[in-house]
């Protein structure tokens, strides 16, 4: 019996060396440890054996019984491990691939130059206010110097809304709300953007609705070199820092005096081109002293306060520093035209 325990673990231990798959370890292991297996088969007969024999033998089945296990369990192991090694391979991410680029949006180009705009002011200290797209007429017009029946409402015609409300014409309202808020104190130091409506029939250089980017100081003891240097300043980091400005006298029915602003040209630097036609200068923006009446009707007393304004068209501003030549490509939101500001 000793000699048929020896030949089954002989036997079981070769068969197991050559097994390749877990299915066919588990066949092993019913064949030589399982209920009707070869091994139990053998015990079966240990009945018959003598009392002094009975250990003995019964010694040496359970060696070729451990013996069988302990292959039979390094070979689970073994085949545990490559399973799970297999698994890692078949599952690697090379991290260092690139990705899938995503598509994102980037900030259009006029509130870009928008927020440009705004940056460069608040670093000179002003603060930024919004207001109503939807106005009163008081707040559009009349607080700021332009009665019903004034001829300068013809040269902003407007959507009304109702006889007292209308789609604001400039962002100037929210200057005499800020004015009114600050209940005579001073200084006030605000600009003001946002979109504004006209009666416009769109071209390359006009639309029915645009953005603007008002400002307003008033103080004690605020001049007109105040504005100018103040304006200079603007430009010059808009632009950058060789790029000079004039004043022409103008009239604002809100502002006087008034004056519009040229810039030395941004394409030919003031020696003249196309772009300026031939003049070495380019107008950017409106300004002058506030009127009187306009700071009256904000609550101040124009004999012990005065202040400046000015007003600007962001589209304006943008076509400029881009060397754009039509402002639909503003508004039609073509990605070849909006794309090429993703990066800058
Ligand atoms: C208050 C008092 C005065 C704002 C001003 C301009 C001159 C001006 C135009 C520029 C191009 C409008 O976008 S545009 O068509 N604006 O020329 N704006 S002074 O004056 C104010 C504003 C508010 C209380």
């Amino acid at each position: 019996m000793k000699a048929r325990l020896e030949e089954l673990r002989a036997e079981a231990l070769q068969e197991l060396q050559g097994v390749e798959t877990p299915a066919a370890l588990n066949d092993l292991r019913v064949k030589y440890l399982g209920k009707k297996g070869a091994l139990t088969e053998i015990l079966r007969g240990m009945g018959g054996l003598s009392a002094e024999e009975r250990p003995v033998i019964g010694q040496v089945a359970n060696d070729v019984r451990s013996a069988i296990e302990g292959v039979i369990e390094e070979k689970a192991v073994a085949f545990q491990e490559a399973e799970t090694n297999n698994r890692l391979m078949a599952e690697t991410i090379d991290v260092t691939l690139p990705g899938k680029p995503l598509p994102t949006g980037a900030v259009h180009p006029l509130n870009k130059v928008a927020q440009e705009i705004e940056d460069i002011f608040i670093g000179l200290g002003y603060s930024v206010a919004e207001g109503p797209e939807v106005e009163m007429d008081y707040y559009n017009f009349e607080a700021l110097n332009l009665p019903k029946n004034h001829p300068a409402r013809d040269m902003q015609d407007s959507f009304y809304i109702t006889d007292d409300i209308l789609m604001r014409t400039q962002t100037s309202p929210v200057q005499i709300r800020a004015m009114e808020a600050k209940e005579g104190m001073t200084p006030i130091k605000v600009i003001c953007p946002g979109k504004v409506y006209r009666r416009d029939d769109d071209d390359a250089t006009h639309s029915f609705q645009f953005n603007q980017v008002e400002g307003l100081v008033v103080g004690k003891g605020i001049r007109m070199s105040d504005l100018k240097g103040t304006l200079l300043q603007f430009v010059q980091q808009m632009f950058g820092p060789q790029v000079q400005i004039r004043l022409r006298p103008s009239f604002f029915p809100f502002t006087e005096p008034s004056a519009e602003v040229d810039v030395t040209c941004v394409q030919c630097g003031g020696h003249g081109c196309r772009m300026c036609k031939g003049t070495g200068w380019l107008e950017i923006l409106g300004c002058g002293m506030v009127h009187p009446y306009v700071l009256e009707k904000g609550g101040y007393d124009p004999e012990e306060v005065t202040g400046f304004a000015f007003g600007m068209g962001i589209e304006r501003i943008a076509l400029l520093k881009y060397g754009i030549d039509d402002i639909r490509h503003f508004y039609t939101n073509d990605l070849r035209f909006l794309g090429q500001f993703a990066r800058m």
